[in-house]
Formats: C-alpha cells, sequence, structure tokens
C-alpha cells in the first residue's frame, strides 16, 4: 500500500529541506506540506500544499482523512530565543501540536510519528562534555522546557497507547535553503550570509560559546533513516542524541577566512549567550549509532565549503 505522509511546519529551516527530500523518496503527491504561510517557490511547486495549522485538532484530522495521511513529521515549533519572548505562546504552539498528533495516533487515525527533539532539553546542571544520552536535564529555558515535557509525553503515548513516535534531540542545524528564525544557534546560518554579503559579522555570541552543531544533509538523513528503522530497533521513545560537530563562533570564523581570507568578525554578546551557556558543548550520540546505525558525514570544513558554494550560486 502507497503511504501518505503530511509534513506539519513545511517552510520551515527543517521543513522545507525534509519535505523535498520525502518528495523525492515517496513521489511528490505522497507528501502533502502544510504550514500557517506559504512557502519558497522550490516547496510551493513541488508537490500539494495545505495551509494548517495544527493547533486547531478539527483543521488537521480533515487533512489527514482528506489525504488518507497514515505518517506525520510535525516540525511546527518557536525556537529557544523567540520563546524567552513569548513564553505562553511558545508552550501552547509547541505542546498543543504535539498533543493533537500524538491524539491522532492514539486514536488509530495515523500510524507513525516523527518529532523533533533539541540539546535544549539539557540544562545548565547537565554534564557539558559528551553529554551521554540518559543524564540530568532541568532544562532552564522555556523551549528547553517544552522539548523536555514533549520527550516525556512520547514516551508515555507509546508505553500506555503503542504509538509509534520517534525523535531526535536535534543540534542547531546549519543549512543554506531556508533562514532559520528564532533560535540560538541561528548565528552559525547568518555567518555564511553576511561573510558574502559584507564580509563580516557582528555575532550575537561570544567567540569562546561552544555547541554542538550539524550540517542539514546530515540531518535529513537522520530524520529518514530514524523513521525507516524497524520498530524493534527504536529503544529510546523519549529522543535519541544526535551529533556531528561541535565548535565556537571563533573556530567557525577561521574555516570562513581559510577560504575568504578578508572575513572580519566580531562579538556582541546579547541575551541568547545565556540560553548557549545553559547548553552541552559536545553531545554522545553512541545509543543511536547502535540502534539505528547513525554516522554523520559533514564536518566543518566540509560544511563551510558547501555553505560558500551553494549560498555564492544562489545569490
Ligand atoms: C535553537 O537554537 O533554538 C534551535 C535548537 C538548538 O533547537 N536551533
Amino acid at each position: 500500500m502507497p503511504k501518505y505522509i503530511l509534513i506539519i511546519g513545511a517552510c520551515g529551516q527543517i521543513g522545507t529541506e525534509l519535505t523535498l527530500a520525502l518528495r523525492e523518496k515517496y513521489g511528490s503527491n505522497h507528501v502533502i506540506a502544510s504550514d500557517i504561510r506559504e512557502g519558497n517557490d522550490e516547496l510551493m511547486l513541488s508537490g500539494p500544499f495545505e495551509i494548517l495549522d495544527a493547533t486547531n485538532y478539527d483543521a488537521l484530522e480533515e487533512v489527514i482523512a482528506y489525504y488518507d495521511i497514515s505518517e506525520i513529521y510535525l516540525m511546527a515549533a518557536m525556537l529557544s530565543a523567540t520563546a524567552e519572548k513569548f513564553p505562553m505562546r511558545a508552550w501552547n504552539l509547541n505542546m498543543n501540536t504535539l498533543f493533537n498528533v500524538l491524539n491522532l495516533a492514539k486514536e488509530k487515525k495515523i500510524n507513525k510519528v516523527f518529532w523533533p527533539s533539541s540539546i535544549a532539553v539539557f540544562g545548565p546542571n547537565t554534564p557539558k562534555e559528551d553529554t551521554p544520552q540518559n543524564t540530568i536535564m532541568e532544562p532552564s529555558t522555556v523551549y528547553g522546557i517544552s522539548k523536555q515535557s514533549g520527550e516525556r509525553w512520547c514516551e508515555y503515548y507509546f508505553n500506555k497507547f503503542n504509538v509509534d513516535v520517534r525523535s531526535i534531540r536535534y543540534p542547531g542545524l546549519i543549512s543554506w535553503k531556508t533562514m532559520p528564525g528564532g533560535g540560538t544557534t541561528d548565528y552559525a546560518v547568518e555567518i555564511y550570509h553576511k561573510a558574502l554579503a559584507e564580509g563580516s559579522y557582528t555575532c550575537f555570541l561570544g567567540e569562546d560559546t561552544k555547541l554542538p552543531m550539524m550540517f542539514m544533509d546530515d540531518a535529513i538523513r537522520a530524520t529518514l533513516q530514524i523513521m525507516e528503522a524497524p520498530e524493534t530497533n527504536i529503544k529510546e521513545r523519549s529522543a535519541y542524541n544526535l551529533a556531528a560537530m561541535s565548535f565556537t563562533p571563533k573556530e567557525l570564523a577561521e574555516s570562513i577566512t581559510a577560504v575568504m581570507p578578508e572575513f572580519k568578525i566580531n562579538y556582541e554578546p546579547d541575551s541568547r549567550q545565556q540560553i548557549a551557556n545553559s547548553w552541552p558543548n559536545s553531545i554522545d550520540d553512541s545509543i543511536a549509532q547502535r540502534d539505528w546505525n547513525w554516522k554523520a558525514e559533514f564536518d566543518l570544513s566540509k560544511t563551510t565549503a558547501t555553505m560558500l558554494e551553494n549560498l555564492k550560486n544562489k545569490v
């Protein structure tokens, strides 16, 4: 039986590339993109699209029935920096969309769910280096609290109602097709745009702030891989740690100056510094490697080369 997939939040940074990758794999008409606004031309012209507010259970149920959807990727969320400004809106968006999707799965209206978690589930009391899969969490940000709660609910729906929900704790994601919005790790995308447009960048994090990061191609590959893995391989029903590289703004700037020697960076840390300080420096993803053969392919220099090459061609 061919399956029909719904992406919620398809126009965002991950949603755009995930939709394109799933369409490539399953055929355009089998992957329905949805969001509260339209996305870029590449996404909009590549297959079916619905305007959908996934906080509205009835509207979501209607789309699922209409397209005979069996799998949902729930990518809509308010990220860390914006969530600090609008805590209740962040909580409502991040939690209500998750409950709507989990309840549809509990009612057997869909079979499988992907929901993204984040390194933001960790907090200031978490071991900073090689943060293990299972450790102290205690997130101190609005976004982190919503992701930590979401993980607990995913595990609960699996244990109680046998809902096949799978999740990854994404690090900061670097991509060139769609800009991120409202995150603390966004500097690692903005820097490439500014390097090409202006030859310099003012970073909102301090030069030694080390954070876990990943290039988007790796993140998409991991997402497809965890969703394809046999159900019995998925031992973690909260979310899996996932890692590729860790670097500071200074190290990222050095990787750009290696290609563009005239590039300049300066630092003006703002309120996002406090969020970054509460997150790990690096992540141990050995459990994801063990359970579904995860392995990253992009390091910092390959990421910088790919970003600059593609952004140059885009302008
Ligand atoms: C953010 O910075 O808020 C996100 C994340 C790490 O989940 N990119």
